[in-house]
């Protein structure tokens, strides 16, 4: 990839941060660690690779997006938005009584949601049965899904992935957000799910390990994936949580909490700075 694309998208992931601290601090609550840590993989998918149309969000053969770990929607809002499904103005409105964008995305209300999640393990089964029905048809579109490394603690996801090998789904490919923190402690603590290539191999992925905020790696790991004709593929990318915002980055309390003012003015001062120092205006 060359630098010029490479800065478009750093950039485009800058604004989507900023969309998550906009919501975030607007909405008093919400999760911004595991928001932040997906900014560069969502802005990948979504600028670069995922066949939608924001004119037409329900297109019935456009490539699907599930976000298994939902309680990251304020960083799906943030792309959606940035990609032109909804005004961005609408980030501030997150978790608002009356707004679309709940603190979950929900696909009957959402343009460009194709999967309501936020119960963590449901998200993959979706994707899975995706790439069953676009087997089924011929491949005509392909299924990008996104876990988390805590969400591993669902008997759900194995479920899912045993099922995905064992039908082919040569189409789905999983992220894995390996950003080490799950709700309370790192995913060893509390329930660890390590080693994470190995036990996607053993259930008969494709398996690929990146660094996740490295734009070529995902690059490559999305390209390697469409060249595979026989299993699914997972990509277990390791993460900062928090990722863009240095007081939150790799900081478990900033799992579901929100900033007060003065940190909400540090965030945004630091993420200008750093869409700045890549030649915004
Ligand atoms: C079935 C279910 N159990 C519990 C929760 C509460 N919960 C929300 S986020 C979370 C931790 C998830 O950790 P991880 O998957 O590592 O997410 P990330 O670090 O990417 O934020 C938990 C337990 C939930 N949403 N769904
Ligand atoms: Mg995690």
């Amino acid at each position: 990839m060359d630098q010029t694309e490479k800065k478009k998208l750093a950039l485009t992931a800058c604004e989507v941060r900023k969309g998550i601290i906009e919501g975030v601090f607007n909405a008093e609550s919400g999760h911004p660690g595991g928001s932040l840590s997906i900014a560069e993989v969502l802005t990948y998918l979504y600028v670069k690779e995922l066949r939608v149309d924001p004119k037409d969000p329900k297109k019935e053969d456009r490539d699907r997006f599930v976000l298994s770990k939902g309680h990251a929607a304020p960083a799906l809002y943030a792309i959606l938005a940035e990609r032109g499904f909804f005004p961005k103005e609408d980030l501030k409105t997150l978790r608002k009584p009356d707004s679309y964008l709940q603190g979950h995305p929900n696909m009957n209300y959402v343009p460009g949601v194709d999967m309501s999640t936020g119960s963590l393990g449901q998200g993959i089964s979706a994707a899975v049965g995706m790439a069953l029905a676009s087997k089924l048809q011929g491949d005509p579109f392909r299924v990008y899904c996104i876990v988390g490394d805590g969400e591993l603690g669902e008997g759900q996801v194995w479920e899912a992935s045993m099922f995905a090998a064992a039908k082919h789904l040569n189409t789905l490919t999983v992220f894995v957000d390996n950003n080490n923190l799950q709700i309370d402690g790192s995913i060893e603590e509390v329930n660890s799910p390590y080693p994470i290539p190995e036990k996607f191999e053993a259930f008969g992925f494709n398996v690929i390990e990146i660094d996740g905020h490295d734009y070529d790696a995902i690059e490559a790991a999305v390209e390697a994936a469409k060249r595979e004709t026989e299993k699914p593929t997972a990509v277990i990318m390791k993460t900062i949580k928090g990722k863009g915002v240095s007081y939150m980055e790799d900081a478990v309390g900033w799992h579901g909490s929100a900033p007060n003012a003065e940190q909400y003015a540090a965030a945004m001062e630091e993420l200008n700075a750093q869409s700045a120092a890549l030649g915004a205006e």
